[in-house]
């Protein structure tokens, strides 16, 4: 059994997200990991409105904010002006909405993986540019209705499937990426661990539920975030040495339409929308995931035992 030592230090906290925010976890549980000697940058989007609202900044690490569509840029800038002062034994992390990074942010993103420089990139997933009011974006997911992709009788929400941005990542043969979700927290802290260790750049894709935008009760955050894996429509997975690694291998996935049926966003959907749904995941799962190499070894979730305190 593998035992998780989760750090009681905050590096995040007192920020304004609303209750419940998928986003702000994920900040929180990365910088855990990640420690003090850590530089964050922070695109437009929600993250950077909740996080430095003066004179509250809720960082204890420096962190700053960078343009929207700058975050792999940046990350890199600061990564060399680190290296500049002589400093050494630091992390340079970016935290990159979903808009931030697969449309926005995607070219600066792949400059950087292409620089190969030690950084490390998370992109918080929560599936629409939350910010500036729920629009849809390249990972708003098939069928969720957002401001820009209403529903009605004739339209059933986004009619574009989801990007696949970890194996676009993949694609470019970086060291190491990984899909996560914060309904497995002990996962998504260990991938951040390793990734730190990663002599280059790596990239994390966590899914992360907004209740505001998604019309759930700020107390289902995680269990969604858990379900969306157990049904199939998330999967946790790692690439590494030019390899995929399948984390979680679901040998009888849970209802797809109980996941849906709980969010605001899906309400509307009929039964062959949500067949579609069903057979989107059947062909991902048949024609990818299903061919990953298994390894649930390194999925710290299933024991609970973990300890809290890394002294
Ligand atoms: C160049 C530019 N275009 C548009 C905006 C407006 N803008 C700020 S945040 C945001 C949405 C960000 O969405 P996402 O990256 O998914 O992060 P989230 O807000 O969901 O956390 C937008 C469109 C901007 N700041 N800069
Ligand atoms: S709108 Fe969503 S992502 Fe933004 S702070 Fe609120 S819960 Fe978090
Ligand atoms: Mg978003």
């Amino acid at each position: 059994m593998k035992e998780l030592k989760i750090s009681k230090d905050e590096y995040f906290y007192g920020h304004k997200a609303c209750s419940g925010c998928g986003g702000s976890l994920a900040v929180r549980l990365a910088l855990k990991a990640l420690g003090k000697n850590t530089f964050v940058v922070i695109p437009a989007g929600c993250m950077s409105a909740v996080g430095f609202i003066y004179p509250q900044l809720c960082f204890s690490v420096n962190a700053m904010i960078s343009q929207f569509a700058s975050t792999g840029a940046m990350l890199s800038g600061v990564y060399a002006g680190a290296k500049a002062l002589g400093l050494e034994n630091f992390n340079v992390v970016g935290f990159a909405g979903d808009g931030g990074t697969a449309d926005i942010g995607l070219q600066a993103l792949s400059g950087a993986i292409d620089r190969n420089d030690k950084i490390i990139y998370i992109c918080y997933d929560n599936e629409a540019y939350m910010n500036t009011g729920v629009q849809q974006s390249g990972l708003t997911p098939y069928g969720a209705r957002t401001t820009t992709s209403p529903a009605g009788d004739n339209i059933h929400g986004s009619a574009n499937r989801k990007k696949d941005m970890f194996e676009i990542v993949a694609a470019h043969k970086i060291k190491y990426a990984a899909t996560a979700s914060i309904g497995y927290p002990k996962d998504f802290i260990n991938k951040v661990s390793k990734a730190k260790e990663v002599d280059g750049t790596s990239y994390i894709h966590v899914f992360a539920p907004c209740p505001t935008g998604w019309g759930i009760s700020t107390s289902e955050t995680v269990s969604i975030a858990k379900e969306v894996v157990e049904c199939g429509l998330w999967y946790l997975a790692e690439y590494e040495n030019g390899e995929f690694i399948l984390n979680r291998k679901i040998e009888e996935f849970s209802s797809v339409k109980n996941y849906l049926k709980n969010q605001g966003r899906f309400k509307h959907l009929d039964e062959s929308d949500i067949e579609s749904i069903i057979k989107e995941r059947d062909e991902k799962w048949g024609k990818t995931l299903n061919n990953f190499k298994v390894n649930e070894d390194k999925l710290i979730v299933l024991n609970e035992n973990s300890t809290c305190c890394d002294k």
